[in-house]
């Protein structure tokens, strides 16, 4: 059945259910941008001309949510505790919903149960018909739950399900045996899924996929009232938890007190937090609408280095705020830092949100070294002086998000088993290499000829398509992410399969090429001239990196603020 989109959301909203502030939270989310969601709908009918898309029958199990999993969050949404996470799903079962599919939504082990037709209970009791759904979007608490009730099936089914997953998670991490061999074995980790089914709040690390939210969009008159309203002495702080206050931020709140009126959104019971300074206007945890209202006059929305990357900072942008937010040096990952410890990704984070300092920037993100006195008071001046117009980027926004979910639903196969790879015979550009290494190499793979594939066969369906492809050779120690960064591309692992033969590594001049299991592979080492290429396809990562060796890179293109598809993925 070919899916039709819905602007309607009020059977989506009966869905939700009741009983809970988090389902509250969320279904007062979902009303408040029904508009935005119409609006957004209408415009991505229009620009996909009526391509056919499959109405696929998806479940949503919010695991994070479920009594079973202990649900911590709800009895915190209205006392400062995290709301990102209910932010995201809100949204993704609005987009879900927007774009036509046939979804059902568990809150409940016993609703999972119900959906997936296996008898209630306790013990694992596998499916044993065939699965009733398409796609199963769920978190590593609802994955965990799965497993519990649905024994050895989830094993046969699980090319099926997405995992909602905040902060990523990287290849090495999730493959069980490599990750329990080589120190990578996180309370997270370890489903042997497709590193693209695990799908991300921001566009973190391209080995998973960037599934986002939406912020709030404004129209040109909105723009124009804000910018002549905006306060340039006002500065909202970005932290709903007293203890977001503390670690020694008197300094610099005093030189922000010096030039700004200081406003905070700090939840309090019944006296004010301590930690919250007396010359700070708290307004309390506000509802989301009077935070956007407060975020329309203020100038700049200051960060102190926690929540890391959560949804406010877009929000404030959105709003015409001016982000000021600390630089991290030496960056926080697992290996340092309490809040990453465990999560199955090495990253590093060199600020609060890398996102707003990597993708948004100047003028509209300020990253300082806080410990710096002189660089953040000249900071607050500029701001105080810069004028911003309120900014969204494109992937941000309701259509952009519709835009790449709907290219994922319909383009993202991890069940059908790959074709046998053909080596594509490799087009070369540029000059003769030799035996001298070159800091880059690209390799355009215009079309299915090039590819070595006779005219008359049509070659496998790869998404994002071939086209896209461009093949480059890392510094030494430098992963696939920075390597296709810095050419200004980004690093697509669905390639990594067409780059992972002797052919890419031709002009390399191996005197030994290895298969071997090896997160970092294909690489080769420069000095003992050896080639490796990938025997695990689960452990193709484009952030992995060692200090001897350069990394074959897949690269792709990425369109100007949707980042997660490439020119020709529509
Ligand atoms: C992030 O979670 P947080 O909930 O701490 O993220 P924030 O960026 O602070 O804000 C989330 C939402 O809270 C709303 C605001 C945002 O949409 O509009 N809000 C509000 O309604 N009223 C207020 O007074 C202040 C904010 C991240 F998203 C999570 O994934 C992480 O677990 C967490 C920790 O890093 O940070």
């Amino acid at each position: 059945r070919q899916a039709a989109f819905r602007t309607n959301l009020s059977v989506l909203l009966d869905q939700v259910g009741t009983g809970k502030e988090s389902l509250s939270f969320m279904k007062r989310r979902i009303r408040r941008l029904a508009q935005q969601w119409t609006t957004a709908a209408n415009r991505l009918d229009v620009k996909l001309e009526q391509q056919w898309r499959d109405q696929k029958k998806i479940l949503v199990h919010v695991g994070f949510l479920t009594e079973e999993s202990g649900d911590v969050f709800s009895p915190k949404v209205l006392k400062g505790g995290p709301l990102g996470e209910m932010v995201q799903w809100a949204d993704i079962l609005t987009a879900l919903h927007v774009l036509g599919h046939n979804l059902k939504i568990s809150m409940s082990v016993k609703e999972l149960q119900g959906f997936l037709g296996v008898p209630p209970g306790r013990g694992s009791c596998p499916l044993t018909g065939p699965l009733p759904f398409d796609l199963i979007y769920t978190d590593y608490h609802g994955l965990q739950q799965m497993k519990q009730h649905m024994g050895l099936s989830l094993k046969k089914h699980k090319c099926h399900i997405r995992v909602i997953d905040t902060f990523g998670t990287e290849p090495a991490y999730n493959h069980e045996e490599y990750a329990t061999l080589h120190g990578y074995r996180t309370n997270w980790g370890y489903w042997n899924l497709n590193a693209r089914q695990y799908m991300t709040m921001f566009p973190h690390t391209p080995d998973n996929s960037f599934m986002g939210f939406v912020s709030e969009e404004l129209n040109e008159t909105e723009k124009r009232s804000i910018q002549q309203n905006k306060v340039s002495n006002m500065a909202v702080v970005y932290g709903k938890e007293p203890s977001m206050w503390k670690l020694g931020k008197e300094g610099f709140l005093e030189i922000l007190h010096r030039y700004m009126e200081v406003h905070g959104t700090v939840y309090y019971e019944t006296q004010r937090p301590p930690e919250v300074p007396a010359f700070v206007k708290n307004h309390g945890l506000l509802p989301q609408h009077e935070l956007q209202q407060l975020l329309r006059k203020a100038k700049l929305f200051i960060g102190f280095g926690f929540p890391y990357e959560g949804p406010a900072p877009l929000e404030a942008i959105a709003n015409g705020c001016i982000f000021l937010q600390p630089k991290f040096n030496p960056p926080h990952s697992s290996l340092n830092h309490e809040f990453f410890r465990g999560k199955p990704t090495s990253r590093e984070v060199f600020s609060q949100h890398p996102y707003a300092e990597q993708y948004i920037g100047r003028p509209h993100v300020m990253t300082v070294d806080f410990n710096n006195s002189l660089e953040f008071d000249s900071a607050i001046k500029e701001i105080m002086r810069t004028k911003v117009e309120p900014y969204l980027p494109y992937e941000y926004t309701c259509e952009g998000m519709l835009e790449r979910v709907h290219a994922y639903i319909q383009h993202q196969d991890f069940c059908t088993p790959e074709p046998p790879f053909m080596a594509p015979n490799l087009t070369r550009e540029g000059s003769t290499i030799g035996s001298r290494m070159i800091a880059s190499l690209f390799v355009a793979l215009p079309n299915s000829t090039a590819l070595g594939w006779a005219s008359n066969v049509s070659p496998p369906a790869a998404w994002p398509p071939l086209s896209s492809l461009r093949l480059l050779v890392s510094q030494e120690g430098q992963s696939c992410v920075e390597a296709c960064q810095s050419a200004g591309f980004i690093c697509e692992p669905a390639h990594f399969r067409f780059i992972n033969n002797k052919e890419a590594l031709l002009e390399v001049q191996c005197e030994v090429v290895d298969s071997e299991i090896n997160h970092i592979l294909p690489a080769f080492s420069v000095m003992r001239r050896e080639c490796g290429l990938q025997r695990e396809p689960l452990l193709f990562s484009c952030a992995g990196h060692s200090p001897k060796y350069r990394r074959l890179c897949p690269c792709r293109d990425f369109r100007h603020e949707q980042v997660a598809l490439c020119r020709d993925c529509l």
